[in-house]
This record gives C-alpha cells, sequence and structure tokens, in this order.
C-alpha cells in the first residue's frame, strides 16, 4: 500500500513539471503550445491580416504568431477565412454591414463574420491599443479553453485613466517595494537594459493598463532636469508598443530645485513660465507622455501652504502647462497633518483630505484628476470607503489602490485584495440616488470624461516581479476591476488561476479558494472591527506592534487603554468624520446599533464588554479571531499542499514555503494581539486559550549554555516578553528534559531572523542532530521583535519521557541566534511555520 501510494505520487509529480517556471511570464504564462494546440483542435484560420500598421498593431501581430506558428501574416485580405485586425473605422469600410456598436477609444469587439463565403474573425479597436486589448483577450480566452467559433463581444473600458503607479527611485530602490530593486533605475540614471521595463509594460497591456507613472510620489526633481530628458525617452520607447503611456511624479519644488527660480510659488508667472517650458520640453520627445502625479503637502513634501496658496492654484498652474498636448494631472489627495495633538479628542487625520478638498471643488482644471486613496487613513486592511468620493461634484475623480501589499503583509502573506477593492466600488455613497465609488471614479455619476483608476503597484527585479508567486494575482485583478469593476472576485480569481497555472480543475478550485478567503484571513489575526491592522506604525508597516499607533502625531490611532477600544468619529461627540457623508451614509454609521461590526472601531470608542451584533463582546471577538486566523493560515497551508504535483514543483515549492512561513508569522500576530488585550483589559478569554500555551517552553526557562535571556521590545513579540540571545560565538545551547507520553511529536521553535546577520540552528535529541537552518531571510529589521519573529517546525518526531530536546545556536554577523521558545505538539495537530522544502521520512530517535 505504501509503495502503491509512492508510485502514484512519483507520477504525478512528473506530468506537468516539463518547463522550468520563474514565474517571469505572469499570467501570459500559457503561450506557444497550449494556444497552438487549441488553435489546431478549433481550426482556427491560418492567416492574420491587419488593415493599418503601427507599433502597437505590430504588438499584436507578435503576439498571435509567437503563440501559434501555424498563424503567417498576410498584407491582403484576400478571400480565404482570416483574422482580421482592424480599427473601427477600417472595419467598417470593409465590412459595411457592421453598422451599431463599434468600440470607440480603448475599447475592443470580437466578432466573427461571413463575408463573401469566406469566416473571418474580426478583433476590431476603437484605436490600436483597443486592437492590442481585443487581442490579448482573444488569446487569453483559448488559453482558458473557451469558445471562440462564433464571438460576438464589445469591450469597453470603465474609464480612461487606468494607470499603475511605481514608487521607484532614481537610485534603484523602491519605497514600499518587496520585490528586489527598480526595473527602470540604476545609480541615478536610467538602466542600460530595460528589458523588463519592456516586458512589464506587455503584461500591463495584457489587462488594460494604459499609462505608468515610472517614480516615487516623493519625487526626485532631478526627473524634470533637461539632462535626464533622454532617460525618460528610451523608457517611453520601450513602453510605446505596448500602448502604455509614460507619466512622472513630480516635486512642485522643481522650478527651485532644477529650474534655478528662487521661488515656486504657484502663482508667479515666472513659475508658470518654467512649467510650460518643461512641458513643451518632454512633448517635443515624448508626444504620447500620459502626464503628472503630484503629491504635495504631504508627510514632508514641499506644497502650495509654504506661500498661501491652495491645491488648486498649485495643480492648475501645471495642468495648463500639460493641456495643449493632452497631457493629464493627477493630484493625490493624500495631503495631511502628521504633527496631529494625540490628546486632542477631536483631531482626526480621517478627516484631512475631505476638509482639504472639499471646499475646492469646481476650482480644478479640467485635465486635473483628483486621486484619492481608497479609504480616508493610508491602504489599511479594513477602512471605510474614502468619504471625498461623494464630495467632489465637479472636479475629476479616480481612486488609488495598493498592489503592493505596504499594510498587508509584504508579498510574505497571501492577501488577495481585489474582494476588498470591490467592497470599495461597491459601496454606494449615496449622493444621487443609487450612486457606488465604482460609477463615481468612472465618470458616470456626475458625466465627467477624465477619471479612472491608478495603483501603486512596485514591481521589481525579482524574476516573479512582487516576490511571491500569488501575488501577481493582485496585479491583474487590479487591470480587470479598472476594465471592468462590474466583475466578480470570484471570476478574477479563476481566470488568473487558469492563465498561471493551467486548466487543472482541482488547481483553479483550489487557488481561487485560496485566494478569495486570504483578506479576511489576514484581518483575523492582524486587528479586529476596523481599528486597522495593528502593525508598527512607524517602523516598515509589517509585524504587530499595538502600542505604536499611539502618542504620537500620525494619527492612525486606535485608542485601546484598559477600558475600551475605537475612534470615536461620530458626529455627536467624536471627531465629526462620520458627517462628511452623505444622510444616507452617515444613518448607517452614527447610530451604533447600526454600525456594522468591521467598521465599529473605526467609528465608534466602545468599552470591551460591548455586545457586537453577532452576540459577543468586544474582547472575545479579538481572542477568537485571532484564534481563528491563525488556524486558517496553517490551512491555507494544508490546502496548498493538495496541489502537490498538479503544477510545477518550482512554484509549488516557492509557493509553500511562503505560505509556511506566513502561518509560523501568523501565530506571531495572533499572540501579540491577544496577549496585549489580555493584559490591558484584564478580561478572560472565555474559553481560555489567551496565557496559555500548555506546548509551549520558553528559551529562558530551559537549561542555558552561553544563553543569556533578554527584555523585548514590544513585550507583546516575544512569548513572555523575553528571548534569549548567545552572546559571543557560541555555540549557545537551549535544552529541556522531555516529559511527556511517548509518541510522535512535531517541535516548533520560534527564533528571530534579523536582517544583519545569519545565525546558524540545530534542533537536537539526546544529542543527535534532527535538522539545521540557517536564519538567512531579509525581514524588515534588525531587533527581535513582531518583524523578526519567525517560526521552524519539524514534524514527525519520535519521543519519550527524559528525551533531551536541545536547540544549539551559532550567531552569525549581528544577530545573535536569538531564541523565544520551542513548541512540542502531538505529530499531525496542525503544524505551523516552515518545514524543510523537501519530504522527510519521520525521525526516530534512538531509544
Ligand atoms: O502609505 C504611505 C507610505 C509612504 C508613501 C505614502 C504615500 C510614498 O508609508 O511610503 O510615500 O503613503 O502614499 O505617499
Amino acid at each position: 500500500m505504501r509503495y502503491f501510494a509512492s508510485l502514484v505520487l512519483v507520477f504525478l509529480s512528473f506530468v506537468p513539471c516539463v518547463y522550468a517556471e520563474t514565474g517571469r511570464e505572469g499570467w501570459l504564462r500559457y503561450s506557444a503550445r497550449q494556444i497552438s494546440t487549441k488553435w489546431k483542435e478549433d481550426s482556427l484560420p491560418n492567416r492574420v491580416v491587419a488593415l493599418g500598421a503601427g507599433d502597437v498593431i505590430e504588438s499584436a501581430i507578435h503576439e498571435l504568431t509567437s503563440d501559434v506558428p501555424e498563424l503567417q501574416f498576410s498584407s491582403k485580405i484576400g478571400n480565404s477565412s482570416a483574422l482580421l485586425l482592424a480599427r473601427s473605422e477600417d472595419a467598417q469600410r470593409m465590412f459595411p454591414e457592421l453598422r451599431a456598436g463599434l468600440p470607440s477609444g480603448d475599447g475592443f469587439w470580437l466578432k466573427t463574420i461571413e463575408h463573401h463565403g469566406s469566416k473571418y474573425w474580426l478583433i476590431i479597436g476603437g484605436n490600436d491599443r483597443g486592437i492590442l486589448y481585443g487581442t490579448f483577450t482573444f488569446l487569453a480566452r483559448i488559453a482558458e479553453r473557451r469558445d471562440v467559433s462564433d464571438l460576438d463581444d464589445v469591450e469597453n473600458p470603465s474609464a480612461p485613466i487606468r494607470w499603475a503607479s511605481q514608487w521607484d527611485n532614481l537610485d534603484g530602490s523602491i519605497e514600499r517595494g518587496y520585490a528586489g530593486r527598480s526595473i527602470f533605475f540604476e545609480n541615478g540614471i536610467v538602466r542600460e537594459d530595460l528589458t523588463r521595463a519592456s516586458e512589464y509594460a506587455r503584461l500591463l497591456a495584457s489587462i488594460g493598463i494604459n499609462g505608468c507613472a515610472i517614480n516615487n510620489v516623493n519625487a526626485d526633481p532631478r526627473v524634470l532636469s533637461s539632462e535626464f530628458l533622454p532617460q525618460l525617452v528610451r523608457v517611453a520607447d520601450v513602453f510605446r508598443p505596448w500602448g502604455v503611456k509614460l507619466a512622472l511624479s513630480v516635486d512642485l519644488s522643481s522650478p527651485v530645485a532644477v529650474g534655478g527660480l528662487k521661488t515656486f510659488d504657484p502663482l508667479d508667472p515666472e513659475v508658470a513660465q518654467w512649467w510650460k517650458k518643461t512641458a513643451d520640453h518632454i512633448y517635443a520627445r515624448i508626444p504620447d507622455f500620459a502626464g503628472f502625479v503630484v503629491k504635495a503637502d504631504s508627510e514632508g513634501r514641499s506644497g502650495p501652504s509654504q506661500y498661501h496658496r491652495t491645491a488648486a492654484d498649485a495643480v492648475n498652474v501645471i495642468a495648463r502647462a500639460l493641456k495643449p498636448h493632452g497631457g493629464v494631472l493627477m493630484y493625490r489627495a493624500f495631503v495631511y497633518n502628521h504633527h496631529l495633538d494625540w490628546r486632542d479628542m477631536k483631531a482626526d487625520r480621517a478627516r484631512a483630505a475631505y476638509d482639504y478638498f472639499h471646499p475646492l471643488d469646481g476650482q480644478f482644471e479640467d485635465n486635473v484628476v483628483l486621486q484619492i486613496k481608497y479609504g480616508p487613513i493610508d491602504f489599511q486592511a479594513v477602512e471605510p470607503a474614502s468619504p471625498l468620493f461623494g464630495a467632489m461634484q465637479h472636479t475629476n475623480e479616480a481612486i488609488e489602490l495598493q498592489v503592493t501589499q505596504e499594510y498587508t503583509g509584504q508579498q510574505r502573506h497571501l492577501v488577495f485584495l481585489i474582494p476588498m477593492w470591490k467592497e470599495m466600488l461597491d459601496f454606494d455613497m449615496h449622493v444621487q440616488g443609487v450612486t457606488p465609488v465604482k460609477e463615481i471614479v468612472s465618470g458616470k455619476v456626475w458625466h465627467r470624461s477624465l477619471a479612472g483608476f491608478n495603483a501603486v503597484v512596485n514591481v521589481g527585479l525579482d524574476e516573479n516581479w512582487l516576490g511571491h508567486p500569488l501575488a501577481m494575482a493582485n496585479l491583474y485583478g487590479y487591470g480587470r476591476l479598472a476594465w471592468n469593476p462590474d466583475l466578480t472576485s470570484e471570476q478574477i480569481a479563476s481566470e488568473w488561476t487558469q492563465l498561471t497555472f493551467g486548466n487543472d480543475p482541482r488547481v483553479v478550485a483550489t487557488t481561487s479558494t485560496m485566494l478569495l478567503h486570504s483578506w479576511s484571513i489576514y484581518v483575523n489575526y492582524t486587528g479586529p472591527l476596523g481599528a486597522q491592522t495593528l502593525t508598527d506604525i512607524t517602523g516598515p508597516h509589517y509585524g504587530p506592534g499595538i502600542e505604536s499607533s499611539e502618542n504620537n502625531g500620525w494619527g492612525q490611532w486606535h485608542r485601546a487603554d484598559q477600558q475600551g477600544i475605537g475612534m470615536d468619529r461620530t458626529m455627536a461627540i467624536g471627531t465629526g468624520y462620520i458627517g462628511q457623508y452623505s444622510p444616507a451614509v452617515q444613518q448607517l454609521y452614527e447610530p451604533l446599533t447600526n454600525c456594522p461590526d468591521n467598521l465599529l472601531l473605526f467609528m465608534h470608542h466602545v468599552p470591551y464588554t460591548y455586545k457586537l451584533h453577532q452576540n459577543k463582546t468586544v474582547i472575545q471577538y479579538i481572542y477568537d479571531s485571532h484564534y481563528e486566523g491563525a488556524a486558517q493560515a496553517a490551512w491555507l497551508v494544508a490546502q496548498w499542499k493538495m496541489l502537490k504535483g498538479l503544477l510545477d514543483d518550482e512554484r509549488y515549492y516557492e509557493t509553500l514555503r511562503r505560505l509556511e512561513y506566513q502561518a509560523g508569522h501568523a501565530v506571531v500576530w495572533r499572540d501579540a494581539i491577544v496577549n496585549w488585550f489580555h493584559r490591558e483589559s484584564g478580561i478572560e478569554d472565555e474559553l481560555g486559550r489567551a496565557g496559555h500555551d500548555s506546548n509551549r517552553i520558553e528559551a529562558e526557562t530551559m537549561q542555558l549554555s552561553g544563553y543569556t535571556p533578554v527584555d523585548v521590545t514590544p513585550w507583546e513579540t516575544a512569548s513572555g516578553g523575553k528571548a534569549v540571545q548567545c552572546v559571543g560565538q557560541g555555540p549557545c545551547s537551549a535544552s529541556v528534559k522531555f516529559d511527556r507520553m511517548t509518541g510522535r511529536y512535531d517541535i516548533a521553535v520560534q527564533y528571530f531572523d534579523l536582517n544583519d546577520g545569519v545565525s546558524h540552528y540545530e534542533l537536537l535529541v539526546n544529542d543527535r542532530g534532527i535538522v539545521s537552518w540557517a536564519a538567512d531571510d531579509h525581514l524588515p529589521s534588525d531587533k527581535m521583535n513582531g518583524h523578526t519573529s519567525t517560526r521552524f517546525t519539524f514534524a514527525n518526531i519520535d519521543l519519550k519521557p527524559g528525551d533531551v530536546v536541545k536547540i544549539e545556536g551559532v550567531p552569525g554577523g549581528g544577530e545573535p541566534a536569538p531564541l523565544d521558545y520551542v513548541e512540542i505538539t502531538p505529530a499531525g495537530s496542525i503544524t505551523l511555520g516552515i518545514t524543510p522544502a523537501i519530504d522527510v521520512p519521520p525521525v526516530s530517535t534512538p531509544h
């Protein structure tokens, strides 16, 4: 039986592993073989004809002919069956019977037609970009094995602006980038080799993204110097064949910083002249330049306040310079004071954008677009939709989303963000009948011709673009939603999985299910009921750091104390934030009894004993959701393991490694939050879990040789607030005599993996080495804390009373082989944390 089982496994793991998979092709990985087989099966034509020419059409033809070797390019329409690429006007000339419904702009029409006895597959675009988008859609359908023999589908994008934004710095680093260095810059200039930039543009085009701002919104003014322009021209050139227009983030002080003027006062005529001259220069070299993104008066950036001018003054002067060339100016509404007085119960960062911009409604030039983060704070895992969406009737609006997972696990945790974005987009602002955010940012509600989407993406040089193999689902989903916000999360998850991993129904069903649950799982273990992600606000925004948000001016307060938690944002006695919504939305949030549980602590301050709609107290919810979340993170690992052998080993193991790490880190999060609230509130967990870990042995209570105990800050990020560290060269060791029943166990070792060294650890039983590993990850801290706490699990070890379990640590670099605790659980109870990447048979210790 055993023998048989392993034969099946061997067979399964060999079948699909034909190619080395790096993830570099993203969701465009299907290509040649898959497409070409279906092409033949469906007897699709072997000629492709294009009415019209140009770089973008060339790209479309190249996509088709490189995926289908039998497909030949033909310059004449002829009278045999063909695939035909055409702009609307050309298609209509050729086929007068196509009258109504021709697409315009970036839209396309996939249409089969019989004409003079031949069958044509038409890919008609409102423009060349539309033809390219239609081509990618056609190929995706074939890859998904859908029927393309009879087509009549018109698709038009929801909004004209569908951009990506990179926070890349000229030195090659990326602000909040988690996947390597910049694909655009290195050493202060644009990279010599722009292959990755071109591949990125292809990926963006395939999901309908038509613009990309390539540099950090904390902009280096040098991008506008005349010496830099030739560098930008090179990027625009590699973007152009994909219909992606180059955009730039610019700093308002540029007229001084690189223009040599004495002022950047937007009302100064010389300043206006400088912006005009600068825009003219850019357009002379890059005629399809998209425009600028501006962050001003925010987080220390310069802005119009310096001259007592308004945002409208500042933005209009630049917008007028862009207007004759068709350029757009995206002004970020992320303007707030980060020196708020936290003792002032009326102070509220969430109010800032509305308070600042609402009075300026109607004062902006018509090529200005106000770019509004989805929530009023800052890319949190749970926030209400920003009230500003409903407050700018006379202003163009775009929504800003964040593919880079700054506050949502930094691509080390699996968090599929589409369901969260959909909640934002579907949220009804009730400003004029039914007015969901998606209809406001598509320009429909107030009949604006400019509107749309911009998302911070931050891909890097890592082969798979975003680090976590499953994180690309967010980029894919972003493009799909910007194109059509009515698509469901389920549809997007399954499309992406099919294109990325193939059509095996088990892979598609399991991966989609994991994606669809991942956001709520993350929310469960990182912060309750709209109190925001309880992370280290002043640090890297990664691991837990519950008190970091308080006692400072950043305004991400949750105001948890011994009695209760939450920001009172009511109109009655709170900050008045709720009053920024329409009356119908006010009615949803203001009365405590109406407020939905998931935003309760965003809107109200309540005692821990307050009963939720779901009939449990706030404190019990905090305990339950965090235990549940950590268990669900372990469930993700178990789900993924079912796919072993059904996809390539490269992506299987890379994903498994990350999911196992996540499960271990979810325990760190769980324990930090549960223990902090347990101590603060003094209220017991009804289920008796908080503060009781019977399987856990604290390192500081073990028999130590060379190791010394140390306090960890913040205390809640280490079990018992303490760890041990090895001072000197080591090796140091921590041992414990096993005193439980004979049996098979899993052993988890909780240690800290700092980024300034590589320590080595070994787990031994009765002095026999079981497994050793290196702490060589690059987590965002050089301290023992919630960012660096990591779990290593080894499964199936036979133990009997009296066995000595020992961890040996050897420091490396600045890292003193720190150890938090060891947890010994009966084998097969869910293991959390990193297990070795290979399957190892059970280890028996000598008895
Ligand atoms: O979320 C915050 C980030 C900053 C970022 C800022 C912004 C580019 O922590 O790194 O700065 O938002 O959106 O401007």
